[in-house]
């Protein structure tokens, strides 16, 4: 897969890029990453890239003649995907993420200040997206996000890390406790189940945990997650009554 990243501010994503199952994943050849600056396509003395807003009000506002001069550059004669970060976009979510780890190719506008002018969004842009209903200062840590949860999602990318098949938000419910060694830290033991060799029994405490903490913090998901016949039982005897997602799943 190939990346790349329209940016007033390319150096921000050095370092996360440089860390962990990124790093691992760009050394095998499994992405490659580019960060450009808008800059480089401004044509002014000043390397302009935003102006005041038609119309009035405060702030700044992303010009657009440097911005489609860079998507053009850089998509070539390509039909890729070209994701404009802006609060109001659809919600990020693991769906999205498996979504975009199917292209070969994508391609994120990153806006500041008030955003970009909006013949971006409407004549530019093939998606927009959102990682969440909070106000952040740029599409920059949105973006960065993004190529993290996708990146994790090619295959090869993960080493000795779970498979990403087996992530909790990938389950639909929320993991239960780990737990490493010392067997007992502070006074405070491990469940003995932990330590009894016995993985069917092991199995069937996790997933009850996971059903447990899913219940306790994230209620809605259980209206989504795969469960069982038996996850129902288990449920509905920590007193939770639905309503149960409808897709079989298990046993
Ligand atoms: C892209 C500029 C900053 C700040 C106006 C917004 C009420 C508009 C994002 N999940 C996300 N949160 N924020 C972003 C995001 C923010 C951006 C840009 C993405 C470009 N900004 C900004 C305030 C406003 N307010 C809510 C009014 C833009 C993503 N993805």
């Amino acid at each position: 897969m190939r990346i790349d990243i329209l940016t007033i501010f390319p150096e921000m994503f050095q370092s996360p890029f440089d860390a962990s199952i990124i790093k691992r994943a760009r050394e095998k050849g499994l992405v490659e990453i580019h960060a450009h600056n808008l800059r480089d396509w401004t044509t002014d003395r000043h390397k302009t890239t935003d102006d005041t807003p038609y119309g009035g009000g405060g702030g700044m506002v992303m010009k657009p003649e440097p911005i489609f001069a860079a998507v053009e550059d850089i998509k070539g004669e390509e039909d890729i995907p070209v994701i404009l970060l802006t609060p109001q976009g659809r919600l990020f979510t693991q769906e999205v993420a498996e979504e975009l780890a199917r292209h070969d190719r994508l391609l994120f506008i990153c806006g500041r200040y008030e955003g970009v002018d909006e013949r971006v969004r409407a004549h530019l842009a093939t998606d927009e997206i959102s990682i969440g209903d909070y106000v952040l200062s740029g599409g920059e840590l949105a973006a960065m996000v993004i190529v993290d949860a996708v990146v994790r999602l090619l295959p090869g990318a993960l080493g000795y890390e779970r498979a990403a098949a087996e992530d909790s938000h990938a389950t639909g419910l929320l993991e239960g406790p780990h737990y490493t060694r010392p067997p007992e830290f502070r006074g405070w033991a491990i469940p003995e189940v932990l330590t009894s060799g016995h993985h069917a029994r092991v199995a069937e405490w996790r997933r009850k945990q996971a059903l447990k903490r899913t219940l306790e913090r994230r209620p809605d998901l259980l209206a989504r997650a795969p469960l069982s016949e038996q996850d129902k039982k288990w449920l509905r005897e920590m007193g939770y009554q639905g309503p149960f997602g409808d897709r079989e799943n298990q046993d």
